[in-house]
């Protein structure tokens, strides 16, 4: 069984950090992993043959189609969701157990349209089962308004993937936040704040409450539990057990 954790969320809220810092700590359990960038506007210098820059350049293109920056993202992943390539790609790295896939930080990629699932689809077809984790960071916890925006378009995202694929909500940066002893009293605390006379901001709220969400984590890149716990996350709702994937050398540490 092959098993791809795809990492998506707003523009800047870590993906790429976590996808690195899960990837690398996988390795350190000995657990066969890879890191695999669907983002082809990225800036990052490593290019591997796991990244969709490797086939589609996106400032040749965005020239080519004489589209702007968003059109542009929108018809590549819309070509890749179409190209052999993905699949090419997904057969050769049958070695590994885990792929953690690096998204785009634009939301209309999730929210807008059906490429998305259409990339889902080509993993779940060669096999692969699939999860989803949705990054906010902890400046989504700053005040009420922000809180509520963030967890509406999160909603937005879980209605919008296919309703096999789970999805779990993780607070990122949560070195910069201010320390509670848990999420759920941030998140409490966040939404206690008074924000004078807002029905639209409490109406939003109601919905977030009324239709349920994502299960939520907190995450901290500078703690080795917070990677444990992502992974645990990660198992639990995949439905997986350690039998399920080979460890690449001896006992894990
Ligand atoms: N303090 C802190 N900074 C972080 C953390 N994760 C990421 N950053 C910083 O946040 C910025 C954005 O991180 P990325 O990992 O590139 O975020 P991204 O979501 O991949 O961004 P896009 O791909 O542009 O949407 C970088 O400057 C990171 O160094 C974290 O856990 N703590
Ligand atoms: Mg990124």
């Amino acid at each position: 069984m092959k098993f791809a954790v795809f990492i998506i969320g707003p523009a800047g809220v870590g993906k790429t950090t976590l996808c690195r810092a899960f990837n690398d700590y996988l390795q350190s359990q000995h657990i066969n992993s890879n890191h695999l960038n669907l983002d082809p506007a990225s800036h990052d210098a490593t290019l591997t043959h796991l990244d969709v820059r490797s086939n589609w350049d996106f400032d040749k293109l965005m020239q080519l189609y004489q589209l702007g920056p968003n059109g542009t993202l929108m018809h590549i992943l819309s070509e890749v969701s179409n190209d052999k390539w993905l699949a090419d790609i997904l057969d050769k790295k049958l070695e590994d157990d885990f792929l953690i896939v690096d998204c785009p930080g634009q939301l209309e990629v999730y929210i807008h349209g059906t490429v998305f699932g259409n990339i889902l689809e080509t993993f779940t077809g060669l096999g692969y089962r699939c999860c989803v984790l949705f990054l906010l960071d902890s400046t989504f916890l700053s005040n009420k308004r922000k809180l509520c925006n963030g967890l509406t378009i999160n909603l937005c995202s879980m209605v919008a993937l296919p309703q096999e694929i789970p999805m779990v909500t993780v607070f990122t940066k949560m070195d910069l936040a201010p320390s509670f002893s848990c999420l759920e009293e941030a998140i409490d605390s966040t939404l206690d704040q008074y924000v004078g006379d807002d029905p639209n901001l409490e109406r939003k709220y109601e919905l977030i409450q009324n239709h349920g969400g994502a299960p939520m984590l907190s995450f901290d890149i500078n703690s080795t539990d917070s990677l444990r716990d992502l992974f645990d996350c990660c198992k639990n709702i995949l439905g997986l057990e350690e039998t399920d994937f080979a460890f690449n050398d001896e006992e894990a540490s």
